[in-house]
Order: structure tokens, then C-alpha cells, then sequence
């Protein structure tokens, strides 16, 4: 029980025949092939794929019943035979259902270099890349790949970007696009499409070029040339993702173009193939007051102005991946371009794969938000998927958390938030709690090998699946408690690669706006950062009602105070308290749930196999130490500014502020 099975652990398969009208294909094998593998419902049954233009079926939907799955595409038949044997073994009656996507496109966006380094990765080296640079492909490779492949289609995802979006120009040499077609083969069988990230200043850097400028004759030709030796081996490839002008990255704006312009250069390039340029929105600059408004105030004005197989990706908030954000006002705000959220599933500033936290929650706190931008219920979700704007494209992405650990997400309960993204990306609507009921029953149930099942055995309901699921949907919020509760944000240490408390960090010459001192602006006058009209006036980038409750602090909530605020320690809270007993409050509360989580853990050993038992154990055991330094750091650092005493219902420091100074300075990963 090493977790490598993820949510997909086999069992013993009661014999079924399948019966068929669509012709033969890789896709149509797999589907038939995991339900031979899978079937859990009456021994001998006939089941039937059905390949038939339905009105009602959109993109790679389907329509289920017991005795079959019907479906327009080969993908659809795929994605309605998961369906299938999740209820059957989650225990779900399997009534007559019509399920179509939310997006069309469902994307894992994957930051690993060609030297097989994973930006951001914490669950080993990259599972597509070697450090060795060889280029042969061994069956453990594409053993791996097809399990990630079928890990992927059982949630419907249908793409992959294979490398960093800090692109190396040398991913698309030659001897790395034989490599990539290596990969687009075996994902191919599961109806996931292949992607790269490219580096802008490709036709330089690698073509030999004098310029990448976009509207250079001679870089537009290479662009082509270079799509045309895609495509020759890869014919479905999926198309490019670029972060450009962005972070340091060169772009269009090198050479006084426009995002516009660099992005429809390259879907020129890709349009005969029908293929897709995601092009991201990630941008800000040293030189402006507030990081969180410049994506909005540089793509707004293009609004309209991109070729239809663009979508700008967009991160969920205006900043970047915080615990908490609000979200980007670029959702509802661009009308006439297809945009896509962008959410980061590897837990960069959430703990890594050391903490547990269950980030669909997150993710649905999004989606459902209200923009108002087309009247109420224009949330992001509906901004997104077409409901409101007539987009040409959908599209979801989440930067993954993959890499060769056994259990793929070195946290055994981070699994589920790669499976969550897919959910999610299939159902915007989509309820955690349902989502973490499938998942722990579907990676738990019958793991100690005695006959525990979700379906029938009610200890296992009562003493494992509801608490544990109870800690999954607080875990993010506990993350957030004693970390950056109450709207801080950007207050990591940056020398443990975004691990841990570093509100302090500093170091001369620093670009401020990599600073945490920029983020939480704490001094004697209170803390946080004003975005209000008075302030950056951030505000103004979200449609009313939004603005103006934001714009003040009585009506603001609670949890985006500190990020459109700048507060005096004084400063009387919705609750009662000073906003400095509140902070102190929500510390205290973090640690507390930190510690509940190792509780509940124990509990839990009766039901799960000894392996991955202490895995999570460690792992909580750490959680809880971090949130220890965390509150601690952080109360000590702020209670410099706000000289008010630790109320005694905190649990008081057990470090000194020195002390984790000291620790954060010794770089320990
Ligand atoms: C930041 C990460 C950095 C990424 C960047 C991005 O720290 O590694 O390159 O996002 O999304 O959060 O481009």
C-alpha cells in the first residue's frame, strides 16, 4: 500500500460483455479494457458504448445508464465508463444521467525542467524529463506514463503541458520533440492531448534569428516551420502555453509589441492545425504600486483583440496562489476573449508535501465567487465556461503536483487534490464534500485488506470517512489560520522556497515587490495593504456591488480585511475584538486544528493499511510544528508594531523570534 494506485486501486472484477457500435480505436480499447478490468455490477451483465451525435451531449459528455454509456466521442464512451465504475464502487445507484464538461479543455500544467527538476515540485523528479538528458525511452517509462494517462482520464482531464512555463528554448530542438511525441503516444490511448510551454525568444535563442520580434517576417516563418515539424509528428498536438513579458521572461514586449500581438502570431502558427495558444496573464513590474492590479490594467485594453484559438489563463487571484486571494477581477472583466482560471495544485505556499490541505475548497471558493460583471450570478465559474460570454474556447489548468514519488504527490492526501481538479474542471459546480466522499472511498475503502467497504461496512462510515473528510474540508482553512489568515498574504519565507513564516525577509536591493514587508506593510499604524479608493484603489477593479464592500473595512469580510485594508491594531473586528486579538485568535486556531488533524488521525488506524497510516502521521506530526513556528513567528514579528500583549487564551511562543530568524536564514531543503 505504497499509494501508487492513487484512486484507482483494482479490484476483483465480476466478468462483463461489452457490446459496441463505435469502430475500433486506442480510446475505444481503453474504455473497454477498464471496464473488463473494473466491473463491479451483475456478474455476465451486457454493457453497451454508444457512439451517436446527441443534441444534449456537449464536447466529450455522455449520458450514462446501468446498462451502458452513450456519448458522442470516443473520449465521451471513456469518460462515461469511469463514471460507471466510480458509483458502482462508491456505492451510488447508477440512475440514468446526462453529464457534459464544463470546459472543454481540462489541462495539468506541469513545471518540469528538461534536466528532470520540477519547479515548485515536491514529490521528486519530473516524470517526462531525465537529468541523465537520455533520450531513450524505457518501458518504465511509458509504463509511468500511461498510468498518469489513465489517472488523468478517470477525472477527465484531456491535457498536459509537459514542461515549465519558464520554458528552455531546447524543447523544441529536435532530439526533445522525438521525446515529447514518446510521451504524446501513450497519453494519446487515453484521450489526453500533448502540450508545451515555449520560450518566446525561441527563433534567437534556438532558430539563430537576429530577433523573436513578433512581427518580424522572418520569426513569423520560423514559428510556422517549427508548428509544421510538430504536427508532423505529433497530429494532435495540443498547442502552446506561454508566459511572456512576465517574471523576467522575454515577450512581445521586448520589442514594443503587444501581448496581442506576440500571442496571435503564434496562433497564426498553430491555426492550420488547429491548435491553441494559452497565453498567460501572469504579469507585473518592479516599477508599479500595486502588484495585484497590473494583469488588469494591461489586458483589459486588449480585450477583443486576440485570434479565437487564444485563451488567457489567469491565476485565481490577482497576485499569485496565495492561500487566500480574492479572485483576479480579469474573470468577468475581458467580455470578448476566451479566458481560462489557472489554479495551482501543487502546494507552493500552502506547505508543500508536507502539510495537509484539501485545496478544493479553494477552488470552489473561485469559482463560486460573484463578479457581477454581466449582474449577480455572474460568478467565475459561469464568466469562464460560456454560460455568460459566448467564448469560442473553455479551459481549466492546475499546475501539478506529479513527480516520481511512489504515490505520485509525496502526500498521500495530496492525491486528492489532483484528483479534485479534474472533478472540478469536469463540474464547475461541483461540492468538496462530495468530491472528498468519492475520493476517500474510492483510495481508502477495503485498504486493510479486511472487508471493510464504503458501501457496507458502517464502522468504516463513522470512524473513518466522516471525520477524515470532516479534516479534508478544514484543512485549508486551517492552513490558512496559522499561516495568513484574515487577507495577509505574501508573508513566506522565501529562503525555504516559500516553507514556513518569513514576514521579515529583506535583503538589500530586493525587488520590494518580492519583499513580504510590501504585502503586510506592518508598522506601528496597524497592518495590511490598502487597496481602498484612499489606497491603490484596487478596488475599482471589481464591479459593484463588489467595490464598494470591499472599499470599506466594516463591510469588507473578514478574511479579505488585510488584503484591501491597511488597519490599526485597534481596529474593532465584526466580532468584538481588536483586530490584534483576532489575528492572535486565528494563530491560535491554526495550531489548535493542526494538532485535532494528528487526533483524528490516530483514530483512524483500525481502517487503514499500516503503510500509508504512518506516512500521514508523519506528515501531520510535521504540519504541526510548522504551524507552531508559524504562529509563533508571526505574532512575535507583529507584536514589534502593534506592542499588545498575547492574550491568554493563545497558546503562548514556544520559540523566540530570533530563534526562527535564525532557522529561516539555515537553509533547510
Ligand atoms: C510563482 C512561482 C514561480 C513561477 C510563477 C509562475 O514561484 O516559480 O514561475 O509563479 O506562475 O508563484 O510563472
Amino acid at each position: 500500500e505504497d499509494g501508487h494506485q492513487l484512486w484507482l486501486r483494482s479490484h476483483q472484477a465480476a466478468p462483463v460483455k461489452v457490446v459496441t457500435t463505435a469502430k475500433n480505436s486506442a480510446v475505444l480499447a481503453t474504455a473497454r479494457q477498464e471496464l473488463q478490468q473494473g466491473w463491479q455490477g451483475n456478474p455476465g451483465a451486457t454493457v453497451t458504448l454508444t457512439l451517436r451525435k446527441d443534441k444534449a451531449i456537449k464536447y466529450d459528455g455522455y449520458r450514462i445508464s446501468p446498462t451502458g454509456v452513450q456519448a458522442s466521442t470516443e473520449a465521451g464512451l471513456l469518460y462515461g465508463v469511469f463514471e460507471l465504475l466510480r458509483r458502482q464502487q462508491t456505492g451510488q445507484t447508477a440512475q440514468a444521467d446526462l453529464s457534459n464538461p464544463s470546459y472543454e479543455y481540462r489541462l495539468l500544467n506541469h513545471w518540469d525542467n528538461p534536466d528532470g527538476s520540477v519547479e515548485r515540485g515536491y514529490a521528486g523528479q519530473s516524470i517526462f524529463w531525465r537529468k541523465d538528458s537520455s533520450f531513450v525511452t524505457t518501458n518504465r517509462d511509458k509504463v509511468r506514463w500511461r498510468e498518469y494517462a489513465r489517472a488523468n482520464a478517470s477525472v477527465g482531464i484531456n491535457g498536459a503541458v509537459i514542461n515549465n512555463v519558464n520554458a528552455s528554448p531546447k524543447i523544441l530542438s529536435a532530439e526533445y520533440l522525438a521525446r515529447v511525441k514518446a510521451v504524446a503516444d501513450e497519453l494519446r490511448p487515453y484521450g489526453v492531448k500533448t502540450y508545451l510551454a515555449v520560450k518566446f525568444s525561441s527563433p534567437a535563442l534556438l532558430g539563430g534569428l537576429k530577433t523573436s520580434d513578433p512581427l518580424d517576417p522572418a520569426v513569423v516563418k520560423w514559428w510556422q516551420s517549427k508548428a509544421k515539424e510538430i504536427y508532423r509528428q505529433i497530429p494532435d498536438f495540443g498547442g502552446f502555453l506561454v508566459k511572456a513579458s512576465s517574471e523576467g521572461q522575454p515577450g512581445p514586449q521586448d520589442y514594443g509589441r503587444t501581448h496581442a500581438d506576440g500571442a496571435n502570431m503564434l496562433a497564426d502558427a498553430l491555426k492550420p492545425y488547429h491548435g491553441l495558444v494559452m497565453w498567460r496573464a501572469f504579469v507585473y513590474s518592479p516599477t508599479d504600486k500595486d502588484r495585484a492590479k497590473q494583469a488588469y490594467n494591461e489586458f483589459v485594453p486588449l480585450d477583443g483583440k486576440f485570434r479565437d484559438n487564444v485563451i488567457v489563463q489567469v491565476k485565481n487571484g490577482p497576485v499569485d496562489f496565495q492561500p487566500r486571494e480574492p479572485f483576479s477581477p480579469l474573470f468577468g472583466a475581458m467580455k470578448k476573449t476566451s479566458v481560462m482560471p489557472e489554479f495551482q495544485i501543487t502546494q507552493e505556499y500552502l506547505g508543500h508535501s508536507t502539510d495537509l490541505a484539501f485545496l478544493s475548497t479553494m477552488w470552489e471558493e473561485c469559482l463560486q465567487s460573484d463578479t457581477y460583471q454581466a449582474g449577480p450570478g455572474s460568478t467565475v465559474a459561469r464568466c469562464t465556461d460560456g454560460s455568460v460570454y459566448p467564448q469560442k474556447h473553455t479551459a481549466m489548468a492546475g499546475v501539478a503536483n506529479t513527480g516520481l514519488d511512489r504515490n505520485w504527490t509525496g502526500h498521500d492526501f495530496a492525491q486528492a487534490n489532483w484528483y479534485a481538479f479534474g472533478r472540478l474542471a469536469w463540474n464547475n459546480q461541483m461540492k468538496s464534500a462530495q468530491i472528498a466522499d468519492e475520493w476517500l472511498k474510492l483510495t481508502f475503502a477495503g485498504a486493510t485488506g479486511s472487508a471493510a467497504s464504503a458501501t457496507t461496512d458502517s464502522n468504516w462510515n463513522t470512524n473513518f470517512l466522516a471525520p477524515v473528510k470532516q479534516m479534508m474540508l478544514d484543512s485549508r482553512e486551517a492552513v490558512l489560520n496559522y499561516s495568513m489568515p484574515l487577507g495577509l498574504h505574501h508573508i513566506m519565507s522565501a529562503t525555504r522556497g516559500h516553507y514556513g513564516p518569513g514576514p521579515w525577509w529583506a535583503p538589500p536591493k530586493m525587488r520590494a515587490d518580492w519583499t513580504p514587508g510590501y504585502y503586510h506593510q506592518a508598522s506601528e499604524n496597524g497592518v495590511g495593504f490598502d487597496r481602498t479608493k484612499a489606497g491603490s484603489d484596487a478596488v475599482s477593479q471589481y464591479h459593484e456591488p463588489l467595490a464598494s464592500q470591499l472599499n470599506n473595512p466594516n463591510t469588507c469580510p473578514d478574511e479579505y480585511l488585510l488584503w484591501f485594508n491597511h488597519l490599526p491594531w485597534d481596529f474593532k473586528m465584526k466580532s468584538g475584538n481588536t483586530l490584534w486579538n483576532e489575528l492572535c485568535a486565528h494563530y491560535d486556531k491554526g495550531v489548535q486544528q493542526a494538532r485535532q488533524f494528528q487526533r483524528i488521525w490516530d483514530q483512524t488506524q483500525p481502517y487503514v493499511d499500516a503503510e500509508r497510516f504512518a506516512a500521514v502521521q508523519n506528515k501531520l506530526r510535521s504540519q504541526s510544528g510548522n504551524a507552531v513556528q508559524w504562529k509563533d513567528a508571526c505574532l512575535l514579528y507583529f507584536q514589534q508594531f502593534s506592542h499588545m500583549p498575547i492574550p491568554a487564551t493563545v497558546e503562548p511562543p514556544m520559540h523566540t523570534l530570533e530563534a526562527v530568524i535564525a532557522d529561516d536564514m539555515r537553509p533547510q531543503r
